[in-house]
Formats: C-alpha cells, structure tokens, sequence
C-alpha cells in the first residue's frame, strides 16, 4: 500500500484533483453546511448485493468489498449517488476513477478539497488502510442493489386492523386537530403529543430513520414514512391512535401524501396514498384506507435541458393538488415535476413537466395553486401551476434554497409572496405568488432579507400570525444553530429579533444541540421548535408565545430522543404555512 503524504506531491494531485468532485452543477465549492445536510447514511447499507469484479480495478477480495460498500453506503451515496452517477459530487464511475488511479484518489480522499468532499483521514474518520480501500472500491462497477416490485410490496404489506375493524366515530377526547406528530429520528418512531395539554398520547414505532408525517383529507389517518420506505398509517380516531397498516414501497425513500381532490371528477377524500422512493427510483400509488399498493411507476429517464439517461432519478417532495385528481411528484435528478393524474389507474395520465435539477422540497403559495418547489443545486425555484399543469415561472434565489414547505405572507407592498431560506448563504428570498392583484411582482424575487446565516433548514409563518420564524440548524456557529430568527412581517426592513431556544430548553446536557423546524399549532399563536440532541442526551420540545415572542412551555421525556420534523394535524391536513 502506498503511504499517503502531506507533501507537495499531494498539493499538486489534489489541486488537479478539484474539478473531479466540485459540485456537478454550481462550479462554487459545497460548503459545510450544504454537506452536513447531503451526507447522511443510506439504509441500503444493508442490503445484499451483487459483487462485479472489473478486471481494470485494483484487485479487492470478497471481504474487502463487502466494507467497502458499506462503508460508500454509509457516507458517499448521499452526495455521489447509488450507481456514483453523481448528484451534488461529481460522478465517480469507474470510466472516470480508473483514469485518475488509485493514488490520486487515495490523496483526494484523505485530504478532501475546497470544492466540498471532506477531508475523510485527516478528520479522523477514515484511516489510511480505509483510505485506500475506498480508493480501490470506487474503481469497482458499483453494485446495484435489488429492485422492490410488487411481489416484494405485498410480502412488507401488513393490515393491522382492517377498516370494517377500526372505529365508526371518534373513541377519544383528544382534540384532533392540534395533534403534533413530532419525528423521533433515531429510534424510529413518533410521538403523537396533544397540542391543548402538552402530553404525549403515544409513541408509535415506524421505519428507520423516520423522516415526514403527512395527514389524509378528512383528518383522521396520519402517514409517517421512515427512510426505509416504510410507512405507518395511524388512525387518530382510535382510544389510544396507534398503526392501522403499514408497507415497504422500496428500500429507500423520504416522502408520502394522500389524495385530496373533490370535485367533478369525484370525490377523492382519503381514498389513496402515494410514496415516492429513492431507491428503486419509482412512486406507489395505494389504497387509502389499508396501504394496499395498486400501481408501481418508475422515475428513471431523461434529465431535463441536456437529456441524458439518468438511471436512478430520485422521487423528492410529494403533493396532493386541490385543483384536480392529481399528485406533485417532483423528480430530483432528472428536474421534473410530473403531474400524475390518479382518477383512473389503469390508464395513467401523467403530465411531465421538466424545470430545473435537482428538485428537493416545496410548498403551495396562499391559494394552493402554485407549487413552489427547491431546484436546490440550480439555486431555483420552479413555479408549478397546479390548475393549468404548467411551468409558471423559474425564479433565481439565493444559494441552496431549502424552505421545507416554505412560509406564506402578505408583504405591505408586495402583497401576498411565498418565502425560502437557504442552506447555502443568509439569504431569505420573498417571491410574489399573486398574479391578479399583483401582477408586476408576481413570481419574481421581490425581496431578499438577511438572516443569521446559511445553514437554515425551515421558515414557517400562520394566516393568523404577524411574523416570519427561520431557523439555521446546519450553521457551524452552535449560538446560531441554537437560535432562531424572527421577523415582523409588518416592518421587515427593522431586520430580525433572536430567540435563543435551545437555552430556553435548559438542557443540562453538553453537546450539539440544533434547534429545527418550526410549527404552529391549529390557532396559530403557538410555535413548536425542536431542540435535537444527540441519541444519548437529552432533546426537548419548546413551545413560544406567537404574540410576545416569550418561552410558553418546555416539553422534556425521556421518551422524546431526537426529534426534528413536527407536523400540526389541521396545518398538514389543510396545507397552512
Ligand atoms: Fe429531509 C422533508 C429529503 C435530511 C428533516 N426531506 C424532506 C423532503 C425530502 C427530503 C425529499 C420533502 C418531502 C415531501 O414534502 O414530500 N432530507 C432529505 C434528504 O435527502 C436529506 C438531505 C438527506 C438524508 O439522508 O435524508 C434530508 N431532513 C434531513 C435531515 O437531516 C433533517 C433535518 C432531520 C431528519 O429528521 O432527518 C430532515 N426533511 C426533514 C423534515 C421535512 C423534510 C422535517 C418536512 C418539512 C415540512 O415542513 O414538510
């Protein structure tokens, strides 16, 4: 093995070595924040898959591999993708490593460089024998793993209680609508907590790595997908609300919704379900009432302006129109929303809209007609027209713009605009949502406010509310990851006031604590924030005073362990933010 050196013969590799993993769209380097937020693990670690040995690549035995992958699975497949296609890194198949050799990678690896890969040695993370296995790894043909078809779905498919089973009306007195299904990230659960006393109702076990609770029509079931494509579906009209049905729909996923149209077409409440999977590339659509999975369609395909095969388009945010019996699929790689008409399966209409890569999460505007959604590498957001299925608009914002589903206001001069934060700068972009009224501003970033810096993850405002909250929990800066900012709708220009909640946790644990998402509760005059904490210390819930912007409550369990995402039954159900 090659010992790997500090020495100029490094500088010099990894000064050629830059433009291999610079960012594959923005030629600006990734910064901490934007990769603290792309690198996370892959269940697909996990899974069994084939061993092609590629007799170009460095020699590597069958155990060797095996670390290998997880290893990749674990803390590459994020940002390089599944088949190291690329996606926020540069591709690393082996037509390309094989080209830049096992030194060249070896250094490059250890040392990272300014373009955004982490310096995986020299942090303490890898060391150099795991170096130079990775190094001899990416020249390999990555391994691909299974495909989840049908026959795999029905073998996860699991009706816990059948609906001629469940309740005929409501079996307890919690009130419904200001219900919080918080994300127990890491222990693979949620904690359904009544809004009105502060309580937890339950604790539900769900997929690994849980990452978003949708709500269906009518209210009364509650959709939670894991990161393992598996879905729990609650039924909050039970005693104790608890899982009534749950499926895998792939091996890897991040979004789920319900159908939610009634009109002429019919009515749609609650009737079906839709997942969009990360891996295999595809979106399920189910039966409402029991996860049934009814139609398997896949993503893979052609990537929007330079129309190259993609082979594994990521499904990102998913919605339910208003205007039609329609879902918002948004495809990340390829950068396309499709518009998946679902009032008859058997003859699937699907209107494929192309905007920008890599589509990542959104919103609707005030009115629920436009769908604002994060082109986050091409610092854009897409405006999709959910009543004439169309692009209306692709508008240019600041760095990264993640707005979770983002944050609807009514500006004194702009009138009504939908807000982004974003993970790459401190920007909070404001874009005009009102074609009618507002014509001149409509779709147009008509204002951009500073915030505490880049890192923000989340932005939320209430029809009932006069502020603005976004927070920054990915900002290397702890004070500011521990904050979050405020501003008064009605003088936007006097800048921001700053809420230190994780101090207002008291938490007596030390460690990194990140203060994400907030939500309001049913009235809108309470905010809900996280104060995640590491598995082994303590988190807590903190609740603030929407009107005097003061502490209201403190929420500390030791059942409540990293929490992060929180989703208010009636603002989920409704889409208020
Ligand atoms: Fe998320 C939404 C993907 C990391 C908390 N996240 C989403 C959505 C997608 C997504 C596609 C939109 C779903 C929808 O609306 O249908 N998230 C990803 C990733 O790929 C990524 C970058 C890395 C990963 O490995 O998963 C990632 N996300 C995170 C986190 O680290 C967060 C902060 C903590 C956690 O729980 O894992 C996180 N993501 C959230 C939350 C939402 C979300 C809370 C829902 C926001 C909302 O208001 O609806």
């Amino acid at each position: 093995m090659t010992r790997i050196h500090p020495t100029p013969l490094a500088a010099a590799i990894l000064l050629a070595a830059v433009p291999l993993l610079a960012q594959a769209q923005d030629k600006k380097p990734v910064t901490p924040e934007e990769m603290n937020y792309q690198a996370g693990a892959s269940p697909l670690a996990g899974e069994a898959m084939y061993h092609a040995t590629n007799p170009k690549a460095p020699p590597m035995t069958v155990a060797e591999f095996e670390t290998a992958r997880k290893i990749y699975f674990e803390r590459c497949a994020g940002c390089h993708g599944v088949l190291r296609k690329g996606a926020t890194g540069k591709p690393l198949t082996p037509d390309i490593t094989q080209a830049k050799g096992t030194d060249y990678l070896k250094v490059f690896i250890a040392y990272g460089s300014p373009a955004g890969m982490p310096n995986w040695m020299t942090s303490g993370e890898m060391d150099e024998k795991t170096v130079d296995l990775m190094a001899r790894y990416v020249q390999h043909d990555p391994p691909v793993p299974p495909e989840f078809g049908m026959a795999q779905m029905k073998q996860t498919w699991k009706v816990i209680v059948p609906p001629d089973q469940r309740p005929t009306r409501k079996m307890n007195a919690y009130n419904i609508e200001n219900i919080f299904s918080t994300t127990l990230r890491d222990t693979g659960e949620v904690a359904l907590i009544d809004g009105d006393t502060k309580q937890i109702i339950n604790v539900v076990k769900t997929g690994y790595a849980v990452h978003i609770s949708r709500v269906s029509a009518s209210g009364r079931y509650l959709f939670v997908i894991g990161r393992d494509a598996k879905i729990d579906m609650i039924d909050l009209w039970m005693e104790k609300p608890d899982n009534v049905a749950e499926v895998r729909i792939g091996l890897e996923a991040r979004s789920v919704d319900t159908s939610k149209y009634k009109g002429k077409e019919g009515d749609f409440t609650d009737k079906l379900a839709i997942a969009g999977a990360y891996w295999p590339p595809q979106y399920v659509i189910m039966k409402g009432d029991t996860l049934e999975p009814l139609k398997i369609v896949g993503t893979r395909g052609m990537v929007v302006g330079t129309q190259e095969y993609h082979p594994e388009p990521r499904v990102a945010s998913i919605v339910a129109s208003h205007f039609k019996p329609e879902f918002v699929v948004n495809v990340k790689e390829t950068g396309k929303t499709l518009m998946v008409d679902y009032s008859n399966l058997d003859a699937l209409k699907v209107t494929e809209i192309g905007s920008a890569p890599f589509l990542h999460d959104g919103g609707w505007d005030s009115t629920k007609r436009y769908f604002m959604v994060a082109a986050n590498n091409s610092n854009k957001i897409s405006v999709i027209d959910a009543k004439e299925d169309k692009l209306a608009a692709i508008v240019e914002v600041g760095r990264t713009p993640h707005p979770g589903r983002g944050a609807n206001i009514v500006h004194p001069t702009f009138g009504p605009v939908w807000a982004t934060g974003h993970l790459g700068d401190d920007s909070i972009s404001l874009i005009g949502t009102d074609p009618v009224k507002h014509k001149a501003y409509a779709f147009k970033k008509v204002a951009e406010l500073k915030g505490q810096g880049g890192g923000a993850l989340f932005i939320k405002s209430h029809p009932k509310s006069r502020h603005l909250y976004s927070d920054t929990p990915l900002n290397p800066d702890p004070k500011l990851a521990q904050s979050v900012a405020v501003y008064d709708i009605d003088h936007l220009d006097k800048g921001y006031a700053v809420l230190p909640i994780a101090e207002w946790a008291g938490l007596t644990d030390d460690g990194a604590k990140r203060v994400v998402q907030p939500e309001f509760n049913k009235a809108g005059d309470e905010v809900w924030f996280s104060v995640w904490s590491a598995k082994n210390k303590q988190s807590a819930l903190v609740v603030v005073d929407d009107k005097t912007l003061k502490l209201k409550a403190v929420i500390k369990d030791p059942r409540i362990i990293t929490p992060t995402g929180h989703f208010n039954v009636y603002n989920t159900q409704h889409d208020i933010y």
